[in-house]
């Protein structure tokens, strides 16, 4: 009995672009529900957290962009992938900015003692309050899960870490600040940059990818974040960032994790229609699901 529950949080206080709020709602209009049915015994849309519209604020202390407006709603989103989990569902969670990762992987971690993670990111959100050029929150969910930042953040869910670096694998990076460079080398973290993709091609990144979670994971989260796909595939996201995975790119890697089956919950962030071609960029979303989810021509 294959389950799926989808939970929209439509948060977009880790960046200052209003409008990735919409997110859920753009992806929904792409037609989510159509699409994934027949893939699932049962698909649930369980609505979306309650965000409401907080007055934007800045911690004095951090310098960080709706700390604790940030802390307080990844525990509404984290209890919600909680509960889908216990229920026996595969959770689905829709962005919203990609710090609601923060919340998604407190929900999802104290499941298994050995969660991997495939973040599929132009980004390597690996910043902390002192390494970040900007202060915004989406720009940390990665490090946050690894246990470093701000204890309102790493602390979500009422425990840290959630993943260990070695149990990390990023794939389409190809903007990165000064500090994550850093982190990256001292934590020894698996980065596919677009080069190694330009190089060896998707096929050979994603086999590497898929042994190297497989044999020391008990599950693996993907996080995807559109601007990980080129611009000009998926327009409407809040840092685009030129040279990125193609959209054929995007569904093999997809239709590879599909066969391989190591996938145990996914979220799929930084859609913005406000910055969209005609909802392009959540129909892509839509249409890479139904790739993760086994969808078939024939
Ligand atoms: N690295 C930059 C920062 O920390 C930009 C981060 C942009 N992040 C996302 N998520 N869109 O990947 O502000
Ligand atoms: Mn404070
Ligand atoms: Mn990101
Ligand atoms: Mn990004």
């Amino acid at each position: 009995m294959s389950k799926l529950a989808i939970i929209g949080m439509p948060m977009d206080l880790g960046q200052t672009r209003r409008g990735v709020d919409m997110g859920p709602s753009a992806i929904r209009y792409a037609g989510i529900n159509e699409r994934l049915k027949n893939l699932f015994d049962e698909v649930r849309d369980n609505g979306d957290i309650a965000i409401g519209r907080p007055e934007v604020e800045i911690d004095p202390e951090s310098n960080l962009r709706n700390l604790h407006l940030i802390a307080e709603k990844s525990e509404l989103l984290a209890n919600e992938v909680d509960k889908a989990i216990k229920e026996k569902a595969f959770p689905l969670v829709l962005g919203g900015d990609h710090s609601i990762a923060i919340g998604t992987l407190a929900g999802v971690a104290k499941h298994y003692k050995n969660l991997g993670v495939i973040w599929y990111d132009a980004h390597g959100d690996l910043n902390t309050a002192e390494t970040s050029p900007t202060g915004n929150i989406h720009g940390m969910p990665l490090a946050v899960s690894m246990g470093l930042g701000h204890p309102l953040l790493t602390n979500v869910g009422g425990y840290e870490p959630k993943v260990k670096p070695e149990n990390i694998v990023i794939i389409g990076a190809r903007s990165l600040d000064e500090g994550e460079r850093l982190l990256i080398k001292e934590k020894g973290i698996k980065v596919y940059t677009m080069h190694e993709i330009d190089r060896s091609g998707m096929t050979k990144i994603m086999e590497e990818a898929i042994a190297y979670l497989k044999e020391k994971t008990d599950g693996v989260h993907l996080s995807l974040d559109l601007d990980g796909l080129d611009p000009l595939d998926a327009p409407g996201v809040g840092t685009p960032v030129n040279g990125g995975i193609s959209y054929r790119e995007s569904h093999l890697a997809m239709e590879m994790l599909a066969e391989s089956q190591i996938i145990t919950s996914a979220e799929f962030v930084e859609v913005n229609p406000i910055l969209d071609d005609k909802n392009k960029t959540a129909t892509v979303a839509v249409a890479l699901m139904g790739s993760l989810f086994g969808e078939k021509l024939l």
